[in-house]
């Protein structure tokens, strides 16, 4: 991003891909906190293109023959995917930075989908203390929130990997995780079999957060075409980040989390955003909506001197 950005934010006020409801109201607490003024500061233009949400019962038509098993509100993920992919498809198209503001992180779903269309090598940095590897078979609770980044690999139900056309949308050496620190056993297992980079707390601990982020680059720029960022705010530890649904704690410190877009920003590989899992029911201080906006703006180039 050495030329300023053409930002298109679009907002996701979905929450049924996670576990507990509250993320829905993510895009309206992190815009409340400042996030259009300050990027009008850092970018060439600003324009919130869509601010999308679940209509009635657009979602409810799922064939009765189709097999929803550990998948959880199964239609209205595919749902609020297919608009949202439709919807990030379109602003690529027209030369646009997509910004996306969810909402739990099934959003990424139909985000990914969306650009894959415009890229033959996509790379993705997933920072999370998760993984969202799981499938069906695999995951502790049927949410589709913490699959995301296996349907963007072509795993699961059809009905998800085959949002927006062919699959697989990112191949497995064209992500990297960051920040991870709860794996479930299928996820790990995936992990190993498929090769995928990830750093997780240990390694951070250990090399430092520079030290990750930079290999994160150098691995991830020479082989892509595009670099999506995926930032659940979970990474960052429930001391910086209290308003989320799944924390977990030894998480990324403040300086961290901001070193992480700092470096990006630098790098100027970043092609599109998204932040997600921002609950501001479970953070009356909105801490956690000031955070988001502190990172973006961090991505975007603001500096401390
Ligand atoms: N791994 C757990 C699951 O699949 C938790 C996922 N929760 C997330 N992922 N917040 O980022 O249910
Ligand atoms: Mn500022
Ligand atoms: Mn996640
Ligand atoms: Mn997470």
């Amino acid at each position: 991003m050495s030329i300023k950005p053409n930002i298109a934010a679009i907002s996701v006020n979905f929450d049924l891909g996670a576990g507990r409801r509250g993320a829905s109201h993510g895009p309206k607490a992190i815009f409340e906190a400042g996030l259009l003024q300050e990027l009008q500061q850092l970018a060439d233009t600003v324009d919130h293109v869509a601010d999308l949400r679940l209509v009635n019962d657009t979602a409810t038509h799922l064939d009765t023959q189709v097999d929803s098993t550990n998948l959880n509100y199964f239609a209205e993920v595919i749902a609020i995917n297919t608009q949202l992919a439709e919807q990030v498809s379109q602003v690529v198209g027209q030369g646009h930075f997509p910004l996306i503001i969810g909402g739990d992180h099934s959003i990424a779903i139909g985000t990914i989908a969306g650009l894959s269309a415009h890229y033959s090598n996509l790379g993705v940095i997933w920072i999370d203390a998760h993984s969202d590897l799981n499938s069906p078979d695999t995951s502790p609770s049927g949410n589709i929130h913490g699959m995301s980044l296996a349907v963007s690999l072509g795993i699961g139900h059809p009905l998800l990997t085959d949002i927006h056309g062919t699959n697989p949308k990112v191949k497995p050496e064209n992500i990297v995780l960051i920040g991870a620190r709860s794996l479930d056993e299928g996820e790990k297992k995936l992990i190993r079999s498929l090769g995928i980079k990830c750093f997780t707390m240990y390694d951070i601990d250990r090399k430092g957060m520079a030290h990750v982020m930079q290999e994160a680059i150098d691995y991830i720029k020479i082989k892509t075409d595009g670099v999506h960022l995926s930032y659940d705010v979970d990474s960052v530890d429930p001391i910086e980040a209290p308003g989320t649904g799944t924390a977990v704690k030894g998480g990324l410190h403040f300086r961290e989390a901001h070193l992480a877009v700092e470096m990006l920003h630098e790098a100027g590989i970043v092609t599109s955003a998204e932040f997600v899992e921002v609950n501001p029911l479970l953070d009356d201080s909105n801490k956690t909506s000031q955070l988001a906006v502190s990172l973006i703006s961090s991505l975007f180039g603001e500096q401390i001197l």
